[in-house]
């Protein structure tokens, strides 16, 4: 609980819960009509992009190989170079929509992987994770689901900045859209969740900012909810604002 809301620069004091920030031109000014409508000429746009990258997204999805099918925890995927990995990414005008997945193993193992688990106790090889990431321009939205890991416990879990590696600490710190800023929720992608008794989780984070091209490549499961935490486990995830890195 050391680290949460921990203040760590020195910036403006923003509010750190409260929701969407006010932005747009409104300022001091009231004035509305013409830029309101224009707004909503925009989010009309917006969707109709929606649908697009939507449908774009499935027509990638169907040209992929059938990833390995959940529930067969220690079976090998079908690929060729990484059979933990299915990557699927599709983007189109301002959105764009990324899914990656993998199976986990110990660092070093025969068949390597993106997934690593530092703690087989907390993450067992063959657990399975998925990340999800959609991004358009009014935010982002990531999402996990886990498998197999140890049933009814509570592990934390955050976007890390660099790519997994056989050193926990290789993946960095925590990826922060305001840089040295509060470690929180808000500044930070936290995806905290609880397993069930099958050991399956899943957690969900929607932020109204996007992510650095290339700032933020892995994520790490930690053995504790909250700001801090032993990493238990990484997967190195192309995040971005395209759904590339
Ligand atoms: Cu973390």
């Amino acid at each position: 609980m050391t680290a949460w809301m921990v203040r760590t620069g020195h910036g403006p004091a923003h509010p750190i819960s409260g929701g969407r920030p006010t932005a747009g031109p409104e300022g001091g000014t009231r004035s509305r009509g013409r830029g309101i409508s224009r707004v909503s000429g925009a989010l009309a746009g917006a969707a109709a992009l929606l649908t697009l990258a939507y449908g774009a997204g499935v027509g990638v999805a169907a040209q992929e190989p059938a990833p390995a099918a959940p529930g067969g925890h220690g079976a090998h995927g079908a690929s060729a170079a990484d059979p933990s990995r299915a990557d699927d990414v599709a983007a189109t005008g301002g959105s764009s929509w990324m899914r990656a997945a993998g199976v986990f193993s110990p660092p070093g193992s025969f068949v390597p992987s993106d997934a690593l688990t530092y703690d087989t106790r907390l993450v067992p090889a063959g657990a399975r994770i998925e990340i999800t990431e959609f991004t358009d321009p009014s935010g982002t939205r990531v999402g996990t689901r886990l498998r197999g890991l140890t049933p009814g416990r509570a592990y934390g879990m955050h976007v890390h900045t660099s790519p997994c590696g056989a050193d926990p600490a290789a993946a960095g710190p925590h990826y922060q859209h305001r840089p040295s800023a509060t470690a929180d929720p808000v500044n930070e992608v936290w995806l905290d969740f609880r397993t069930d008794e099958d050991g399956d989780g899943r957690a969900e984070a929607v932020q109204d900012w996007n992510f650095r091209e290339g700032g933020a490549r892995s994520v790490i499961i930690h053995d504790r909810q909250g700001g801090a935490g032993e990493r238990a486990a990484c997967f190195t995830v192309p995040f971005g604002p395209d759904g590339r890195a």
